[in-house]
């Protein structure tokens, strides 16, 4: 089945006859074509979409088969009910969570005698199971991030400061083929790795740890992985906190598999942080899906519903951390792929510790 049927087979499962794509990750897995100003309309019978002058040679270039691609002359509020008018649309979906409060009244206002069904969960339920040719391109992206790292590890200097560690990341993941970076590049040492999502500074890089939490695209296709090394030696101190975060990421990873409990994995690596003096030092999830955004559907949380399991063809992360609160933090992340009755790690980067 084509991506596309897979998207109505989901809609008539919901109970809806159209859905309307404004979110450029959700237009973009639609489609295939890329136009964070776009928009998609499917409905039962035919889908359509909607560019502008500046991307409508490409989207008639790029547009995924069985899509009528759309220059409208007019503005949204009279196009959109013309063309639910003309495939009988009664209930159309839209995306309650990429959706302005203003852009949701004036459809409605202007789709009198369509009743407008939040469908974010047609979306959502697509996107979670990753199809061979999404697997693939985040596997593309995460080796263009792998050799990155690893080029990156033999150029840093003392005197470099974190904005020029996370820089010549960046750069090193474009020149090696990404589209772009999937997020804004994680480079925190010393006493700034103590936050989870500290941002570099315009200082040179503290001696101790060094959190690299990074990752590029390939097509649209996201890539995550955080190595921690050090700066100099690490103190005993530094290694003990190195290996409880590294004993707790491969203790989940050495049992992730299908049908495991999302709940249950974060739990066994907060179970052995916790069981150490580094209680209550790992304050955020276990992990998240991966796909077209950074952050997505599923999480491993101890928020996670007892009855939520892990299914093939999903794609999580798992990144434990410990953060010792003005002194220091450290974080391992690997990208694991759930298959039928098992799971494979997608990083192949080295996790022991490294001092440079
Ligand atoms: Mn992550």
């Amino acid at each position: 089945m084509t991506r596309l049927e897979l998207i109505k087979q989901e809609m008539a499962r919901e109970g809806i006859d159209a859905i309307y794509l404004t979110s450029a990750e959700n237009h973009r897995y639609a489609c295939l074509f890329n136009n964070p100003d776009g928009q998609v309309l499917i409905t039962k019978n035919a889908s359509y979409v909607f560019a502008d002058f500046r991307y409508i040679e490409a989207a008639k270039r790029e547009a995924a088969e069985g899509f009528e691609v759309v220059m409208p002359t007019k503005p949204e509020r009279e196009y959109l009910p013309e063309y639910c008018a003309k495939n009988e649309v009664k209930t159309l979906g839209f995306e309650e969570d990429n959706m302005t409060y203003r852009h949701y009244s004036a459809l409605k206002e202007a789709l009198a005698g369509v009743e407008m069904v939040p469908a974010a969960k047609v979306m959502n339920a697509r996107r979670i199971t990753k199809t061979a040719d999404e697997v693939e391109k985040i596997v593309a992206a995460q080796r263009i991030a792998e050799r990155a790292l690893e080029e990156l590890l033999g150029r840093i200097k003392y005197d470099m400061t974190e904005k020029e560690v996370a820089a010549e990341l960046e750069y090193l993941m474009k020149r090696g083929g990404a589209e772009n970076i999937s997020f804004e590049t994680i480079a925190v040492s010393g006493s700034n790795s103590s936050s989870p999502h500290g941002v570099p500074r315009n200082v040179k890089l503290e001696r101790g740890f060094l959190t690299l939490d990074f990752g590029a695209t390939v097509d649209g296709y996201h890539s995550d992985m955080t190595r921690t090394v050090v700066i100099g030696k690490a103190t005993e101190d530094m290694k003990k906190l190195y290996n409880t975060v590294l004993k707790a990421q491969t203790s989940v990873i050495d049992v992730i598999t299908e049908g495991a409990s999302n709940f249950e994995m974060d739990k066994i690596a907060r179970d052995i942080i916790d069981s150490t003096e580094y209680k209550g030092c790992f304050g955020h999830s276990l992990g998240h899906g991966v796909g077209l955004l950074i952050h997505e559907l599923p999480n491993m949380s101890p928020k996670s519903p007892a009855d939520l399991k892990l299914h093939a063809g999903e794609i999580v992360t798992v990144e434990p951390g410990i953060y010792v609160e003005g002194k220091y933090g450290c974080r391992i992340e690997d990208m694991v792929h759930i298959v039928p009755g098992g799971a494979v790690d997608l990083t192949l980067a080295p996790k022991e510790l490294i001092e440079l």
